[in-house]
């Protein structure tokens, strides 16, 4: 069987859960990475069977990830996170929440390579409602990272752990290419180097490793992160 690392899953109303939810359902073992300020509330909803509706599969079983992995996408090593992070009580007791430890945890956990399927299901534009005249310099930064840089490093760090022919996928929006009020704070660039990062890295890392890189431009959907630009 196959195995999915499904990268921004941290409840049942976004596109990652939705996007896990079909890979197991199509037999896949579905692993999961979640920011550590959301996992702790993610694991405590789906212990107490709150999510029981949503992880519901057509045969009435229910969706079971294999692991629920900490990730926090804004750095690529442990040692680049600043020690306000790694003190905080949210990340402290979590290990390696870095791109670069999960890719550690997944070797020692499934050996050599495990993965087939890289999902990159996050994004975060602290200043989104913002026009991008009014964005500063810090807010289009972080969500470049956080948005875009983070898929380059996720293709870096997990390639190498991909079975031949692995895919990677990620989630884009339009406003990358026509002007679209409201997606601000830099998400428009954000999602602009997404979209041409794809495609280098489709060219990059199909020479070096045999894997592919897309992207898919989604339609809106009322997730918690979409929420906050009223949709
Ligand atoms: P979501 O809240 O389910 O997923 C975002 C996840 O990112 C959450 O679990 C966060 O915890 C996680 N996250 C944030 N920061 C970090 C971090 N530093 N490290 C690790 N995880 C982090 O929301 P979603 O399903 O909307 O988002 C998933 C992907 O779909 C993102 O790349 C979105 O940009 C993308 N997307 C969503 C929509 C939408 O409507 N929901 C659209 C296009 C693309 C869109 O915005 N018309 C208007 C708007 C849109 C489409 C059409």
């Amino acid at each position: 069987g196959r195995r999915a690392l499904v990268a921004g899953v941290a409840d049942d109303g976004g596109f990652g859960f939705a996007i896990a939810k079909s890979l197991a359902e199509a037999g896949a073992k579905v692993c999961v990475g979640t920011w550590p300020p959301a996992l702790g509330i993610f694991q405590t909803l789906l212990r107490r069977g709150k999510m029981d509706a949503s992880r519901k599969f057509a045969d009435g079983s229910l969706l079971e990830f294999e692991k629920i992995y900490p990730l926090d996408a804004a750095f690529d090593t442990l040692e680049s996170a600043p020690a306000e992070v790694r003190e905080n009580k949210r990340y402290k007791e979590l290990g390696d929440f870095s791109i670069a430890g999960l890719a550690a945890q997944l070797k020692s956990d499934f050996g050599e390579q495990p993965l087939d399927i890289v999902v990159h299901s996050l994004a975060n534009g602290p200043e989104v409602k913002k026009p991008l005249l009014e964005t500063s310099r810090a807010g289009y930064l972080e969500a470049v990272g956080v948005s875009a840089y983070s898929m380059v490093s996720m293709v870096a760090n997990f390639a190498p752990l991909m079975k031949k022919d692995g895919s990677f996928v990620s989630l884009t929006y339009m406003a990358s290419e026509r002007v679209i009020p409201g997606y601000g704070g830099g998400m428009s660039s954000a999602k602009a180097a997404l979209e041409s990062d794809t495609r280098v890295l489709a060219y990059e890392a199909g020479r070096k490793y045999g894997v592919r890189v897309n992207t898919i431009s989604a339609g809106p959907w009322a997730s918690r992160a979409a929420s906050a630009i009223g949709i």
